[in-house]
């Protein structure tokens, strides 16, 4: 039995550089997930097939990445009643703007919820956080996660105030 919560669709290899954060992120959760790359223009029925059939699969919610004329997220989005999380990857001459508008402007009755410009990470988070409204564990382990995030930006104040901007510089100098 299946048991896929999320599922990751990409419109080309081309986006796992960027799409593996959102991946890796699924991961620390445990979320159980699934990739496929399937473009809505190139090879538009096999994406039309794949989320016409989410539902029945078990499928919660779609994290959709694509670049350019980006039209992967709307078209799941119109086949799939659960959230779609749309990214807009940057990619080509307008660098993801393109990419961005398109997801973004969804018409009304078809919303995709449309994270930053690469923002895989975001996605992922988001998902979980629809998952967690129904399951009481991941919505702990969320709020653990932003207790880290807090704790470090204090970690990292507490060090500035320590040892000074300069120091402080060079500690985090690539
Ligand atoms: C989109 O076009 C993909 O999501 C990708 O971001 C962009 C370019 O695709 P490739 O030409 O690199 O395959 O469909």
């Amino acid at each position: 039995m299946e048991n896929i919560k999320v599922s990751v669709v990409m419109g080309s290899d081309s986006d796992l550089p960027i799409m593996k954060e959102a991946l890796a992120t699924l991961d620390e959760f445990k979320i159980p997930y699934e990739t496929i790359i399937s473009s809505a223009h190139r090879s538009p029925e096999i994406t039309t097939d794949y989320a016409k059939n989410l539902v029945k699969r078990g499928v919660k919610v779609v994290i959709a990445s694509a670049g350019m004329a980006a039209h992967l997220a709307g078209v799941v989005a119109a086949h799939f009643p659960g959230p779609v999380i749309g990214v807009p990857i940057s990619s080509g001459a307008l660098e993801g703007i393109d990419a961005l508008y398109s997801i973004v402007q969804m018409p009304p009755g078809i919303p995709v919820a449309t994270v930053s410009i690469n923002g895989a990470k975001n996605a992922a988070l988001l998902a979980i956080q629809i998952l967690a409204i129904n399951d009481n564990k991941l919505m702990n382990q969320m709020a653990e996660y932003k207790k880290n995030l807090s704790a470090a930006v204090v970690t990292k104040n507490e060090k500035l105030n320590k040892i000074g901007i300069e120091k402080y510089l060079e500690t985090v100098k690539k």
